[in-house]
């Protein structure tokens, strides 16, 4: 069903379309439109409403998306006790599993739960934590949130490319970069061009566009153009 790395080698960019962006009425529509229009993957918000002042999906939703379509499942864990719902997001057909640095005080254990779980790990970083609180967790993916976590449709916070750069000069080179949170254009090639290779893509490109396909395609045409 999915490629052992789950599709995150696709080069130059992986693309993960932020379902919390789609039309919620539809959303095993909206993932099955999101698969034709060659996204990479399907990036799923999980908010407890403590962690981030927000709520949103939870298992029972990644089981229906799971049956909807052939994508690999990235959960986005923006809760409090991210090690407490390992086993339910495993079970329910998440493939990629991010934790945030911030509410994972032992991030080895958690890493390897992951792991055990049948799941690949990857951390969250905010954007005014140190990065050093990530250089050293031993996982396969970062992802660096370019807004505080919450909502859809917020501004870029400006540091992020610096972030970014300075975390693809200490990190080993197989492990990725992601940027979160208005991903546009412009700020996808901003990221590539600072060593990001995993774009969440959300009210800022896919989802404002008309056309999925047209929005996927124009973002790969640009970050090809930016890679040669
Ligand atoms: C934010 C969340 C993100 C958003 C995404 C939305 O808390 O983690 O994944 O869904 O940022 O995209 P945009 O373009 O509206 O910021
Ligand atoms: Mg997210």
């Amino acid at each position: 069903m999915t490629s052992p790395d789950h599709g995150l080698t696709t080069p130059p960019a992986h693309l993960s379309a932020s379902i919390m962006c789609a039309d919620l009425n539809a959303l095993g529509r909206e993932a099955k439109k999101l698969e034709d229009a060659g996204v990479d993957s399907i990036h799923i918000d999980i908010m407890d409403g403590h962690f981030v002042p927000n709520f949103t999906f939870g298992p029972g939703t990644v089981s229906a998306l799971r049956r909807a379509t052939q994508l690999p499942l990235h959960v986005h864990m923006m809760v409090q006790n991210p090690a407490d719902h390992v086993s339910a997001f495993a079970q329910a057909g998440a493939d990629l599993f991010y934790f945030h640095i911030e509410s994972a005080p032992l991030p080895l254990r958690l890493g390897s739960m992951i792991v055990e779980a049948g799941m690949t790990p990857g951390v969250a970083i905010n954007p005014f934590t140190p990065l050093a609180a990530v250089v050293d967790v031993p996982v396969p993916n970062v992802l660096v949130m370019s807004v505080e976590p919450g909502f859809a449709g917020q501004r870029w916070v400006p540091h992020t490319a610096g972030r970014v750069r300075e975390l693809r000069a200490s990190l080993r080179e197989d492990v990725k970069i992601g940027v979160d949170g208005n991903v546009s254009e412009d700020n996808a090639v901003l990221a590539y061009e600072n060593g990001a290779s995993v774009f969440v893509c959300g009210t800022s490109s896919i989802f404002t566009s008309g056309d999925y396909a047209t929005a996927v395609g124009q973002m790969r045409k640009r970050l090809q153009a930016t890679a040669t």
